[in-house]
């Protein structure tokens, strides 16, 4: 299994995020793939790539699965942020202001100019800070989601994409939990795209994948099964609940196992057999699995009881399914053990 290593991932470095009202230090942090890697380094598996690739390869790829207006806006906001006020260059950009559906002040059309409104027309929370790497290294990650598609159309039969920012969160036209670009959706995409004719996305990280559920929920090529905390209680709160189940075209397409914070091993194992089994019924020709360590019993910001040993289990089951898998990093803050977790999967899906 090659592994694709976004080279550009330190240029995001968030430095706070807004939570419960304070502004805290992010915990999303370069030190997570860094830790990855020194772990990978001690226990490879395969080639470390770290993949270039032109806009004129890689946008189509980006706008097959989020809005032109919203990777314009991506591309620009750092720019916009500090042309507002010089003083912001040293300051995170975070909305402060959204418009609400049905209420006051929404509209289809007629959108703001100001960059402090712009972030809320985009974002769902204000803990994801956008700053002047932001859109470089959330480009040069997707590049790799996209590479390591390429590699498993290819003939590879599992591809990892180690990046960051996250992508399961970002959606067709927003963004949040830390994520800007949806690079689980760009590799199930160019899965499909590349010939795969049904193509299934098994969401294994603490958080619901809202971006992934929303970009496919009204198609019936691209199966999303996410495993999760309880949004009655847990991150991102406003979908991830078991009756979404997709609409139009893609109703029945679309999977949620909501989980009770608490949640050990054999609970999340009994939702994961049935998420298996739904990709096997589905006739999936290809899996992508967008992989997220904070279900980790140490995890500073989540609520699952999973053991490092746990993970090489996962992975096998994985493997298990027997298809070409694009596997991409998503969340996990346990920032040391994120390392041993990662690879510990990655050698139980070889094995
Ligand atoms: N102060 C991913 O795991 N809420 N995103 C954190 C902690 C946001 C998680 C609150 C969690 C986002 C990719
Ligand atoms: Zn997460």
């Amino acid at each position: 299994m090659h592994t694709f290593l976004n080279p550009l991932h330190g240029a995001h470095v968030g430095r706070h995020e807004m939570f419960r009202g304070r502004l805290v230090d992010s915990h999303e942090s370069p030190a997570r793939v860094e830790h990855v890697l020194s772990e990978w380094r001690r226990r490879p598996l395969g080639e470390l790539r770290e993949p270039a690739m032109s806009d004129d390869e890689l946008m189509p790829a980006l706008r097959a699965v989020h809005e032109p207006r919203y990777l314009d806006f991506l591309r620009s906001a750092w720019d916009d942020w500090v042309a507002l006020d010089p003083a912001n260059a040293a300051i995170d950009a975070l909305p402060s202001v959204w418009p609400l559906p049905n209420r006051h002040g929404f509209r289809q059309d007629g959108w703001p100019e100001n960059i402090a409104a712009r972030l809320g027309q985009f974002a769902f929370d204000s803990g994801t800070p956008l700053t002047a790497g932001s859109w470089v290294a959330a480009r040069a990650g997707a590049a790799c989601a996209l590479s390591a598609a390429q590699a498993v159309l290819g003939g590879d039969r599992c591809a990892f994409a180690l990046t960051r920012p996250p992508g399961h969160h970002a959606g067709p036209g927003f963004y949040g939990g830390y994520c800007f670009l949806n690079n689980a959706a760009i590799a199930a995409q160019a899965l499909r795209d590349g010939g795969h004719a049904r193509v299934a996305v098994l969401d294994v990280d603490y958080h619901h994948g809202n971006g992934t559920q929303t970009v496919f929920y009204e198609r019936a090529d691209v199966l999303t099964l996410s495993i999760h905390g309880d949004p009655r209680t847990e991150y991102p709160f406003f979908l991830g609940h078991a009756d979404e189940r997709g609409a139009g075209a893609g109703e029945g397409f679309n999977r949620n196992w909501p989980l009770p914070r608490g949640t050990g091993l054999a609970p999340w194992c009994a939702a994961f057999d049935e998420a298996l089994q739904a990709v096997a019924d589905f006739g999936a020709t290809a899996l992508v699995v967008p992989l997220g360590l904070d279900t980790f019993e140490g995890d500073p910001i989540s609520g699952f009881k999973l053991r490092s040993a746990d993970y090489a289990g996962i992975g096998a089951a994985l493997a298990s399914l027997k298809l070409p898998t694009v596997i991409t990093f998503e969340g996990g803050y346990a920032v040391a053990e994120v390392g041993i977790n990662t690879v510990n999967l990655l050698e139980g899906f070889e094995r």
